[in-house]
């Protein structure tokens, strides 16, 4: 039987990136944004559906004959309150309210390093399932995302994989990315393994490379079967040749989140 997995957000950095990568013959990916999506390529087994996570009745009808959701959507950055908590809050239990619906058994949640952003980085690796102490209003709404996700793992069965995504670009962008990226070809697998892994039920997982100066542990991801075969480091001395090393009071230095966590950086619009 054929697999479908809806991806909400299809038309983000992470969602454009995935959609080749999470490619498969015997899957076909339903690609859900508001924004417009590029129309299915010849031989291309994609359903391209344009609504937003906030329509309940859209998204009942997008996670129909679905075996498990991506939901990347949302706001991917700062944003005032509201539409943080319209989109990202509210549209987070849209989502998780129609996979239940539908019967949906499994939904991996895209959460953030932000949830986490105000932690100070001690000598070694952040833990898995770090308590949340949330740098924005969008850190907020990914704690929300893994409450909500923990709810319906514990009320409902349903199996929730939260990925505290560190930074997922082509290519580390900063010194501070050089600890955080997420490769795109580490996401899929990432992600992959998230799906396949058996009867999960609610997990929070790091979702970083297996990059030289990691802050985070991999040790929750490599037990659902991650394998990440990426590091940053090869993108080091050209990062450190145009941008230097930050130094080592800085935010970007300081806390898991970096300039997020700074007190200039816009939390109050
Ligand atoms: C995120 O959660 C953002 O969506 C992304 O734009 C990056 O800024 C990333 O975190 C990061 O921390 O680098």
């Amino acid at each position: 039987m054929t697999a479908r997995i809806l991806i909400t957000g299809a038309a983000g950095t992470v969602g454009t990136l995935m959609r080749t990568r999470l490619a498969a013959p015997d899957r076909v990916l339903r690609l859900l944004d508001i924004a417009p999506l590029p129309a299915a390529e010849d031989g291309e087994r994609v359903e391209v559906v344009t609504a937003s996570v906030t329509d309940q009745a859209a998204m009942d009808a997008a996670c129909e004959g679905v075996d498990a959701v991506i939901h990347l959507g949302g706001h991917s950055l700062e944003r005032p309150w509201a539409d943080i908590l319209d989109v990202n809050i509210n549209g987070t239990h849209v989502v998780l309210e129609a996979a239940r619906r539908a019967g949906v058994g499994r939904v991996l949640l895209a959460s953030s390093n932000h949830a986490v952003g105000y932690h100070r980085r001690g000598d070694g690796e952040a833990p898995d399932y770090l308590f949340p102490q949330p740098d924005t209003y969008y850190g907020v709404s990914k704690v929300a995302m893994e409450g909500l996700g923990s709810l319906y793992a514990s009320r409902y069965g349903m199996d929730v994989v939260a990925v505290r995504i560190g930074s997922c670009f082509e290519k580390p962008r900063d010194f501070r990315m050089l600890s955080t990226w997420l490769s795109p070809d580490d996401a899929a697998r990432l992600f992959e393994a998230c799906l396949a892994a058996p009867s999960p039920g609610f997990r929070v997982v790091w979702g970083v490379s297996a990059n030289t100066r990691r802050w985070f542990s991999l040790t929750e991801a490599e037990a659902l079967g991650y394998k990440p075969e990426d590091d940053s480091e090869v993108y080091a001395e050209e990062i450190l040749a145009a941008g230097g090393e930050p130094p080592a009071d800085s935010a970007a230095r300081v806390y898991l989140g970096g300039a997020w966590c700074t007190p200039d950086f816009d939390t109050a619009v």
